[in-house]
């Protein structure tokens, strides 16, 4: 993997043959915990987490924020969307391009431009990438996590002691789903999360095609699971929201509007070739404040389009599909056509 020497674009590393984008793993791997003598404890205001709005693993972990009542717990910061030679940048009072709900200049170092800043104060010989989401503790001025699957599972629980009932009683991880859970987020990281970003990454034509279409066989078999558990919905595992629902949102989510362009994913789109995926994210969105007021279409469509420009050189955005996310009950024209008897 291209650590911090290379070019950031170089996500699959020059001198790898095989083309394959091969995703890092994360390195700081601690847990806000109940524990006695734990080193990072559940505190009211202690914790930051740094996000971009562009990012589908930086938004899992702000979906559960919301969902968990966890705003007096964890305050949150998104960088600027455009990730440059150096990595994430934060916003500074004069960006006009890139609004949304706590895109701020570093709360917490006045003079910090970069997230690479982050990394450093925590770890001075750090190699990595410099990415988001980092959960942060003010206190001891350290990084916690930055691996995005641990910071959802931990939100799930970590703080429930001091939460009130409605928002303690949201479970994402019950012990009755979990082997479902386990199951589902394993295809579903490898290749739907992780699947796009290995196709529109591929720095070869077989690579590409290897990931393609490893990732339209599995949003063929969600789409058959969502359509066979219709009935039980409206949730991936039916009555429940749980953490699956948001890991697949993320990616979904961004599905049209970016990765069928710009990552070359154009086996079909979501809107017109997966209807039981459509309704469920659709669900997902416009009945849940959690889910859409993380979403910034902004973000998300500048962030790809002008910061990968070794795939995108001239860091033109498209401008559709139009809209970015259709309506609840409206459908592709040829499909309302077909439903009112018009064709
Ligand atoms: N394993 C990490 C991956 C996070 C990740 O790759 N984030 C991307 C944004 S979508 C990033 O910050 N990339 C910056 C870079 O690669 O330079 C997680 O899930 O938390």
């Amino acid at each position: 993997m291209a650590s911090n020497s290379g070019k950031v674009t170089d996500w699959v590393d020059p001198k790898d043959k095989s083309g394959e984008f091969k995703r890092q793993v994360s390195s700081f791997r601690d847990w806000v915990s109940n524990e006695p003598n734990a080193r990072f404890p559940p505190e009211k205001g202690r914790y930051h987490v740094y996000i971009s709005y562009a990012c589908p693993w930086a938004t899992r972990v702000i979906i559960a924020r919301k969902l968990k009542g966890l705003e007096d717990f964890i305050t949150v910061s998104s960088v600027h969307w455009h990730l440059g030679e150096k990595g994430w940048r934060f916003p500074t009072a004069q960006d006009t391009d890139a609004e949304g709900e706590n895109v701020v200049p570093d709360p917490l170092h006045e003079d910090f431009t970069h997230m690479r800043q982050i990394y450093f104060e925590s770890a001075p010989d750090y190699t990595g990438r410099f990415t988001v989401p980092v959960l942060y503790d003010k206190k001891q001025n350290v990084i916690v996590n930055n691996e995005s699957s641990e910071i959802l599972r931990m939100l799930g629980t970590a703080f429930d002691d001091h939460l009130d009932e409605a928002h303690r009683s949201v479970v994402l991880y019950p012990t009755a789903l979990q082997s479902q859970i386990d199951e589902a987020n394993e295809w579903h990281y490898d290749k739907i999360n992780n699947g796009v970003y290995k196709s529109g990454f591929a720095t070869t034509q077989e690579a590409y095609e290897r990931n393609v279409t490893l990732l339209f066989e599995a949003l063929d078999k969600a789409e058959a699971h969502l359509a066979a558990t219709a009935a039980e919905g409206p949730y991936y595992l039916g009555k429940q929201l749980t953490e699956v629902d948001i890991r697949l949102f993320v990616t979904i989510i961004r599905f049209d509007p970016v990765y069928v362009q710009h990552f070359k994913c154009n086996i079909r789109d979501i809107r017109s070739g997966y209807p039981h995926i459509h309704k469920w994210m659709r669900n997902l969105y416009w009945n849940h404040p959690a889910f859409k007021d993380t979403t910034n279409f902004l973000h998300i469509k500048n962030h790809y389009t002008r910061s990968h420009t070794q795939i995108n050189p001239l860091s033109i955005t498209p401008v559709g599909p139009l809209p970015d996310i259709l309506p609840l009950d409206d459908d592709v024209p040829a499909a309302e056509a077909v439903k009112a008897g018009k064709v």
